[in-house]
Parts: structure tokens; C-alpha cells; sequence
């Protein structure tokens, strides 16, 4: 069934010019990329997106390194979109993410690990509202 899922190419992967190799990679999964916008978040839209994440000791480093440039944000649709997404993604840590991984190939830490997927419907429907409701 077709399913949705929020990815976001990172302020690194950006900063890299990694962008259109990674677009081409949604693609060739066979993803439908049915909304696209580049923009540089403020310190607010990172906090409010990782806020889930505010206990969390990277909470500020997280948020200044997801303001500190433009990233690409994309709603995917495809079957099992979610789960595929995070497969095509690899492991938060690109240094153990499997070989032929978006953050094996582009990643350089776990904090700056080029593209972020949403990790279940729930959240999928919380945060593609938090970027493209109302839009
Ligand atoms: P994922 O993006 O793989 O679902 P989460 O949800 O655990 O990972 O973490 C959200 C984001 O927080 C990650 N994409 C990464 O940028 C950052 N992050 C996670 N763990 C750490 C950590 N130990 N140190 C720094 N940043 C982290």
C-alpha cells in the first residue's frame, strides 16, 4: 500500500553538492516525490522539529547544525515508504551504516549524517504537517 515518508537532505549533504545524487537515489528506489522545497531552517524550526529530542545531550548542537545552512525537504510516497526509506538511509552512525547507504556513502558523523526519514507512521504524519501543511 502506498505509504508516506518526510526525508530531508541535511546541511552537509547540501554544503557536499551531494543533493542531486541523492534526489537521483530517491528516485531510483522508486519513490514519488510529490512535495520539494529547499529552505535554510531557523534555530526555531530545528528546535521545534527535533523537539522530541530536547533532553537529549546533541539537542543543542543538533538544532545549530540543522539551522546552519539550506536543506532539501521531501515528502516520499511509495509501498512501505518508511521502512524503505530508513533501509536506503543506513544506520544513524554513518561509520557502521551497511555498505551502498546514503549515510555510508555521504555521511561524515553521527550528528551530520546527510539525510534524516521519518522512524514510523506516526511520526511520518506529524512531521510532513510540520513542513508542508498549510503550504
Ligand atoms: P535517526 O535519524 O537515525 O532516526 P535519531 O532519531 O535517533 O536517529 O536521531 C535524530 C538525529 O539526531 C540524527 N539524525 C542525528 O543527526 C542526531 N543524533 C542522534 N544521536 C546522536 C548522537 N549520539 N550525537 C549527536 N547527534 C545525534
Amino acid at each position: 500500500m502506498s505509504e508516506r515518508t518526510l526525508a530531508i537532505i541535511k546541511p552537509d549533504a547540501v554544503k557536499k553538492k551531494v543533493t542531486g545524487k541523492i534526489i537521483q537515489r530517491i528516485e531510483d528506489e522508486g519513490f514519488r516525490i510529490s512535495r520539494m522545497e529547499m529552505i535554510r531552517p531557523t534555530r526555531g524550526l530545528a528546535e521545534g522539529f527535533y523537539a522530541v529530542h530536547k533532553s537529549k545531550p546533541f539537542y543543542s548542537s543538533l538544532t545549530e547544525f540543522m539551522s546552519s545552512g539550506e536543506i532539501v525537504v521531501l515528502l516520499l510516497e511509495r509501498d512501505g515508504a518508511i521502512a524503505h526509506w530508513r533501509s536506503v538511509m543506513g544506520a544513524t552512525d554513518p561509520a557502521v551504516a551497511a555498505p551502498g547507504t546514503i549515510r555510508r556513502a555521504f555521511g561524515f558523523s553521527i550528528e551530520r549524517n546527510a539525510v534524516h526519514g521519518s522512524d514510523g507512521p506516526d511520526t511520518a504524519a506529524w512531521e510532513i504537517d510540520y513542513f508542508f501543511k498549510n503550504k
